[in-house]
């Protein structure tokens, strides 16, 4: 039974287990389960000492600004994007994240739109499955190995992108702030300059890393139309409207997607094209890293109320 009076309000569902262990250990308020959560907050927001909520959903700066008493954030997954850290500076809030558990799953799956993309996997499948290989062969597909990955973002994901490449005989080039430079790869002053050097750009920024929309049509036609872009970093990075218009006139080849503007909601268009690859904001969805990051999770919370230490802080 927990008789422990700190007040964990939970923003959004989380793993079952996860739930279960911060029950047990905590008083936990579940937002996501009111329906007047306004009410709601003015009722607990006082006693609230922790909030934990996931990486693509962050805070609401007036939720937090409703929580006086709070001293932690604590991030099921990486981005910071969604929560007001200027704010959480100023009032002295720590934020965690998960850090480098979820650095190679997402990664690998970076890697996997890329093939999945220029090896038309997902066509192939449909086609193989309904059986018309009897009737016609299959069409071709593209080379990755040779090509050349830029990477817009050359973080922990983007380095163990770019590893990930190299590895498939691919050229390197990557944009990044001022202070980071790494020798291996060709550097890159600006995205339009990436792109133009890029078969395949990649998004690997950190959340919040530039403004909403910035991938536009202005940087799909410097990959042009032999470029495919992935992106397993936030869907507010593109603008999606740009992006359907550059796939359906064939100014870009092919998309592949992890991430959305709008989430859940992937826009219509995307399902009939047969250029687009998309999955569902899976790229850290392996049971080992959920499971990983679960922990991670708890561990902060408890060893913070116990130690007065946040193990993985984020800022
Ligand atoms: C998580 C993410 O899968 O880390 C992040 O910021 O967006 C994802 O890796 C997500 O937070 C879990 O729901």
């Amino acid at each position: 039974m927990n008789n422990d009076p700190i007040n964990v309000l939970v923003i959004a569902p989380l793993m079952d287990e996860l739930t279960q262990r911060l029950t047990q250990r905590f008083n936990c308020c579940f937002l996501y389960t009111q329906k007047n959560t306004d009410a709601y907050l003015c009722t607990v927001g006082a006693s609230v000492k922790a909030v934990v909520t996931r990486g693509d959903i962050g805070l609401d700066a007036s939720i937090m600004a409703g929580l006086p008493n709070l001293e932690i954030i604590v991030v099921f997954g990486v981005g910071t994007d969604g929560i007001d850290l200027v704010q959480a500076r100023r009032r002295n809030i720590i934020v965690t994240v998960t850090s480098d558990i979820l650095t190679g799953d997402v990664a690998d799956l970076a890697m996997g739109l890329v093939l999945a993309t220029s090896r038309q996997m997902v066509l192939q499948d449909r086609f193989a499955r309904s059986g018309q290989w009897l009737l016609s062969a299959p069409t071709l597909g593209h080379k990755v190995s040779g090509k050349r990955m830029g990477i817009l973002g050359l973080g922990k994901i983007g380095s163990a992108i770019a590893r990930r490449a190299r590895a498939f005989d691919m050229q390197v080039g990557y944009c990044d702030r001022p202070g980071i430079v790494h020798a291996d790869y060709q550097r890159f002053e600006n995205i339009y300059a990436l792109a133009e050097f890029s078969d395949f750009l990649v998004l690997s920024l950190p959340g919040g890393g530039a403004n909403p929309g910035t991938i536009d049509k202005r940087v799909f036609a410097s990959l042009g139309a032999d470029g495919t872009l992935i992106n397993i970093a936030r869907g507010s990075l593109v603008n999606e409207a740009d992006l359907i218009d550059a796939l359906r006139t064939g100014a870009l080849r092919g998309a592949g997607l992890d991430v959305y503007e709008h989430e859940p909601h992937i826009p219509e268009a995307f399902f009939t094209m047969d250029n687009v690859v998309i999955t569902p904001h899976i790229a850290s969805g392996t049971k080992e890293t959920r499971q990983a990051m679960a922990d991670n999770v708890f561990d902060n919370l408890d060893s913070y109320f116990v130690r007065n230490v946040a193990l993985t802080p984020a800022n």
